[in-house]
């Protein structure tokens, strides 16, 4: 093949990210996919035909957008407005080529945002502690990339070698393992783990060319022929980690490690991703920018001024295509990111939830092992929001005040938030997204100054917490609603209490208007009103009752569609429509919020089960 015919861009399909690979190597390479891994060919190139040039090109370019997207990371961290970290766990018998991953993968990235931990045979005093001790240690800070040449694999490798974990110890300790990595994920440290294998051949050249070479000499040690004799009992040892250890909190990749030019390139791309996932942001400014401009140019004379301005408009075309570029890429890279397919998982002692990055949308509560938000069971699309656990309506309700808004219920609800973090609070998750000035903003500008931050703390009560802030100089008009889908055994079955003699507007088509009601709520046929009050409300679901409460919301909207309207969704099949009610809160019509300028508006929403 000729040079141009193996070009990166040449293969791999255009606008998928690809860039030459046949496809995501986080695919196929993952360990699970690949296990046993006897029959793993060391030499191989999984997923790329094009050769050693091409992979080093195509690793620098690479190379290019990790540096921003680390950048990223850590100056959000160090603003304080996320606190997620990465750590990349590299496993691997001598000469297997950690080292050069470092040295050519995490060089590519600014040292002052990476922490390398080396492992090598426990201290006498870590020797003291549990295996983990010394690993928690060595954990990243909030905003950098945390890279483990060797950890606490080490201390199943070794042990397994020289047979001490017999009688169900290995699984013990593998059970801990994965326990310890899954609370990671609590601590918003995301982690990817390589295993990198080269082959016996392989490894007696490498070790030969220390041995002979004066510059070399220095990383040979004469243990390292004696761990050689070993060999098959690590090679099983790796497959029993590698069988058991491969979890989607804290996922195994196998990297055959004969070309070190694949072993680097495959883990530039994996990590890329990775971090593509992780969707980091440049932080706000926490000052007036117009202000602070202002009081530079006071400092500048005018000439100086017009040289600036010009090299300015000059820079600009290449810059904001740059800019431009780098978004498409980390979107191709990561095509799930806008999708509602990117599910955080919650675990607290007492409870359990998930949630969409995509809408910052809540999609499971589970108080106490039983599911109480319903949500729609059709696969979600990428930028199709789901109907189900609570999509948040901002910055307008329906079609808005003046009925002409699309798409319904705003904007919020199809894009994806910015995750902050999550922590444990007694037996509670409280996790945050946030989203920031300018997402909202429509064509003629009007909700371009608002930002957004979300709470949601998943305990026995589930406690929702939606703040909008008004970030620029004028007053916005806007409407919002935690438009919460309650599940329900039959929704004729149930009865909501505490909006009797409250006045609604009638939605229903063929019923609008102002009403009241002495009565319980009861369903038969569509029902769709909002309330001109707040509650608090209790669905009666036979022996269960969900109490409601709100704080900050005009409106409690009550809704489900009843059989014959629930055919015109293709998200609620079935008799799905019977399984939920919507019992949402809200600030719509007459009601609709105005925030002044620099002022921000919270509206909460509480769930108990009685
Ligand atoms: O909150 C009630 C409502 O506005 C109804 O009018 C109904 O259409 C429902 O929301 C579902 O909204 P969606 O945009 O998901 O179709």
């Amino acid at each position: 093949m000729t040079k141009t015919d193996t070009s990166p861009s040449a293969k791999g399909g255009k606008g998928n990210a690809l860039d030459g690979w046949t496809d995501d190597p986080r695919k196929l390479l993952r360990a699970r996919a690949n296990v046993p891994i006897a029959r793993f060919e060391r030499d191989s190139t999984p997923g790329w035909d094009l050769g050693k040039e091409a992979a080093i090109e195509q690793t620098a370019k690479r190379g290019e957008i990790m540096a921003e997207l680390q950048e990223r990371l850590w100056a959000q961290a160090n603003a304080g407005e996320s606190y997620q970290s990465l750590l990349v766990v590299v496993q691997g018998l001598d000469t297997a080529g950690k080292g050069g991953v470092a040295r050519h993968v995490l060089a590519m990235v600014d040292p002052q945002g990476v922490s390398m931990t080396a492992f090598k045979k426990p201290t006498p005093t870590e020797a003291k502690h549990d295996f983990l001790w010394r690993i928690e240690k060595a954990l990243p800070k909030p905003g950098y990339i945390g890279f483990f040449d060797r950890s606490h694999y080490e201390d199943v490798l070794v042990p397994y070698v020289q047979n001490k974990l017999k009688g169900g110890n290995l699984e013990k300790r593998l059970d801990k393992i994965n326990r310890w990595e899954k609370a990671l994920g609590e601590k918003n440290i995301t982690v990817v783990k390589f295993a990198l294998l080269v082959s016996y051949k392989e490894q007696a050249e490498r070790l030969l060319e220390r041995v002979d070479r004066p510059d070399k000499q220095w990383k040979y040690s004469p243990s390292d022929i004696d761990t050689r004799a070993d060999w098959f009992e690590y090679q099983s040892a790796y497959e029993e980690i590698l069988q058991n250890s491969d979890t989607d909190n804290a996922p195994w990749y196998i990297i055959p490690a004969d070309h070190k030019w694949y072993a680097r390139h495959a883990i530039t791309e994996i990590i890329s991703r990775t971090l593509a996932d992780m969707n980091p942001q440049w932080p706000k400014p926490t000052y007036d920018v117009e202000a602070e401009r202002a009081r530079i140019l006071a400092t500048m004379d005018s000439e100086q001024l017009e040289d600036y301005e010009n090299e300015k408009a000059e820079k600009e075309p290449k810059r904001s295509r740059e800019e431009a570029d780098f978004k498409a890429k980390v979107a191709e890279l990561n095509p799930d990111a806008d999708a509602a397919t990117v599910t955080r998982k919650f675990d607290g002692k007492n409870a359990h939830g998930a949630a969409y990055d995509f809408g910052a949308q809540v999609t499971s509560w589970k108080p106490d092992g039983t599911e109480r938000l319903w949500l729609s069971s059709k696969a979600p699309k990428h930028g199709d929001p789901t109907r189900g656990g609570v999509p948040i309506c901002l910055p307008w309700f329906g079609n808005g005040v003046d009925g002409k808004q699309t798409p319904k219920h705003g904007l919020a609800r199809s894009q994806s938030w910015q995750f902050v973090g999550q922590h444990q609070d007694g037996g509670r998750v409280i996790a945050k997204w946030a989203l920031p000035k300018g997402a909202l903003a429509t064509e003629n500008g009007l909700w371009a100054d608002l930002s957004a931050t979300y709470e949601v703390s998943f305990g026995n009560k589930l406690r929702l917490q939606l703040t909008v802030t008004n970030e620029g100089k004028k007053a916005v008009d806007f409407e919002n609603a935690l438009h919460t889908y309650l599940k329900v055994s039959d929704i004729e079955k149930i009865r909501i209490d505490g909006l009797q003699k409250v006045k609604y507007v009638d939605k229903v088509p063929g019923k609008e208007g102002t009403r009241s009601s002495k009565s319980e709520i009861r369903f038969g046929g569509e029902m769709d009103r909002i309330y001109l009050g707040s509650g608090p409300v209790t669905v009666k679901d036979g022996t269960s009752q969900l109490q409601i409460r709100t704080d900050g919301a005009s409106n409690i909207v009550i809704w489900n569609p009843g059989g014959k309207r629930a055919k015109e969704f293709a998200d609620i099949k079935g008799s799905e429509w019977r399984n939920f009610v919507c019992v949402e809160a809200a600030n719509a019509l007459d009601d609709a919020l105005r925030l002044k300028p620099g002022k921000s508006h919270t509206m909460k929403y509480e769930v108990a089960i009685d």
